[in-house]
């Protein structure tokens, strides 16, 4: 931006208010000389418009795929910058959401991506790094931060020696030269304001970054799972847990391939990454007892348990035929199943006596992924006292994060579908969470991924790829 601009855009933040001199009392108690509220702009579309176009030429060299608004003054800055260059936009929420999906970061989210901080004003340089936070955690890169005005606090330092770039359209220093320039502030006023900055720098402490930053304060202690195994009271469960800690691994696949041969491909392709492949042997079109004897062959083969994902949903009796009996003969094959815990506790009941708890497990449908979907938290909440009521035969849920929280938690298994590197839905409901977010936000403990994986190109390299970040989420 040249001398003339720069010039004239203090002048017109200085006409509406947005700077102004006297005395003012800041959120810490201190008395400032100067208050700056760039919230006005929104009321000024010729400014803002201005304030976008400087923010872009201060970025002009800079290389990023997508910008991202420190909440809220900013977003209309970032708004508009999308706009005019055509580059995507995120939103990160101030406040995450309570029910739903939990998601800190909104829009479509591209890991390995570069994106463009953009921020009103820099006193600390701490909020800068709660937006910036989420959005590593989603495995974006940040290296820039763009902001309209630097008060010179020390924000600066503190952001760069954080290893980002700050380019700032304005400092406090030059609007203040600009504005005693043209007389609109006299020296003496001048003189104050330049002895406050002086005076109250801000450099971050380890104390107070962790007040700012949510995830530094409680690092989630996680128990290992090789304890885990210990407190689990079914032998599958065991087995699951004891596997994932001698393996490393905490990815399932979910194989939805329609023939027997392509589901045997895929599991020995993938079987050295996973803890448990998941099944759905009814879209299977020539399923026959020999696929379930080939995939226990490729089970023990790779070190894997096989999870058949039958929903079970019916009466006890009912399920005892489904489980055993039929075309599938679903327990002569599977570790374990899963059922809807809907007709209460006979459904557990008629699974143990169709599968006994000695070579078979099951898990509960404690919360669903798709949009709209009815397992609201009262009905997670009856899931949770079902499975405890069958610790010998129930090991864990299908659930979004982990339901039960504290040792006795650890006793279950967390297993959590909709998973995807890019967290476009399929437009038939499914909704996405990254490897990352489900394993470090939402304390699961297993993800499950289909499509992301035995889509791709090559699935046993995906594979590896989706193995290596859960896993390092766990951390
Ligand atoms: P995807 O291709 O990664 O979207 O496949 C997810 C798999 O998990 C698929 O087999 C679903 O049937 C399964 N699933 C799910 O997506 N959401 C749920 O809440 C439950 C199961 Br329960």
């Amino acid at each position: 931006m040249d001398e003339e601009a720069r010039k004239a855009l203090v002048l017109r933040l200085f006409d509406i208010g947005a700077v102004k001199f006297g005395t003012f009392t800041l959120k810490s108690g201190i008395e400032s000389p100067v208050y700056v509220d760039l919230r006005v702009l929104v009321s000024h579309p010729d400014v803002l418009d201005q304030v976008a176009n400087a923010l872009l030429s201060a970025v002009s060299s800079v290389e990023y795929d997508t910008l991202c608004g420190v909440p809220y003054t900013a977003l209309p800055f970032a708004t508009l910058m999308s706009s005019k260059t055509g580059k995507p936009m995120l939103m990160r929420r101030k406040e995450v959401k309570a029910y739903g999906t939990k998601k800190m970061i909104e829009g479509v989210i591209t890991p390995g991506q570069r994106c463009l901080i953009v921020e009103d004003l820099v006193t600390s340089g701490l909020s800068v790094f709660e937006t910036v936070e989420p959005l590593e955690r989603e495995q974006l890169i940040v290296n820039d931060v763009v902001v309209l005005l630097d008060r010179g606090q020390g924000g600066r330092k503190n952001i760069e020696t954080r290893g980002k770039n700050l380019r700032s359209v304005l400092t406090l220093a030059q609007v203040l030269d600009v504005l005693v320039a043209a007389g609109k502030v006299d020296t003496v006023t001048a003189d104050r304001v330049t002895a406050f900055i002086r005076d109250n720098q801000v450099t971050v402490t380890d104390k107070l970054e962790a007040q700012v930053l949510p995830t530094k304060k409680a690092k989630l202690q996680r128990t290992p799972f090789e304890d885990r195994a210990k407190l689990c009271k079914n032998a599958v469960g065991v087995a699951l847990f004891s596997l994932m800690a001698r393996k490393k691994t905490n990815l399932c696949v979910a194989a939805d391939v329609v023939e027997a041969k392509a589901l045997l491909d895929l599991a020995d392709a993938v079987g050295p990454q996973i803890c448990v492949l998941k099944t759905h042997c009814d879209i299977v079109r020539d399923w026959t007892d020999e696929t379930g004897t080939q995939l226990r062959f490729l089970a023990d083969k790779h070190d894997f348990l096989i999870f058949e994902d039958r929903k079970f949903a019916d009466i006890g009796n009912t399920v005892v035929q489904q489980c055993s009996g039929g075309v599938h003969r679903i327990a002569s094959w599977a570790h374990f199943t899963n059922a809807h815990a809907l007709p209460g506790d006979g459904i557990v009941d008629g699974l143990r006596t169709a599968a006994g708890v000695e070579n078979h497990g099951l898990l509960l449908l404690a919360q669903m992924s798709s949009a709209g979907n009815l397992l609201n938290k009262e009905y997670t909440s009856a899931c949770v006292e079902m499975a405890k009521r069958h610790t010998d035969f129930v090991f864990g849920f299908i659930s979004q994060e982990r339901v039960i929280e504290g040792s006795e938690g650890d006793a279950f298994v967390y297993m959590t579908p909709g998973v995807k590197l890019s967290q476009e839905g399929d437009g038939l409901g499914q909704q996405y969470n990254t490897p990352t977010a489900v394993i470090a936000d939402r304390n699961s403990d297993i993800i499950i991924v289909g499509r992301g994986i035995y889509k791709s190109d090559n699935p046993a390299a995906t594979a590896a790829i989706y193995r290596k970040q859960a896993w390092d989420a766990l951390a």
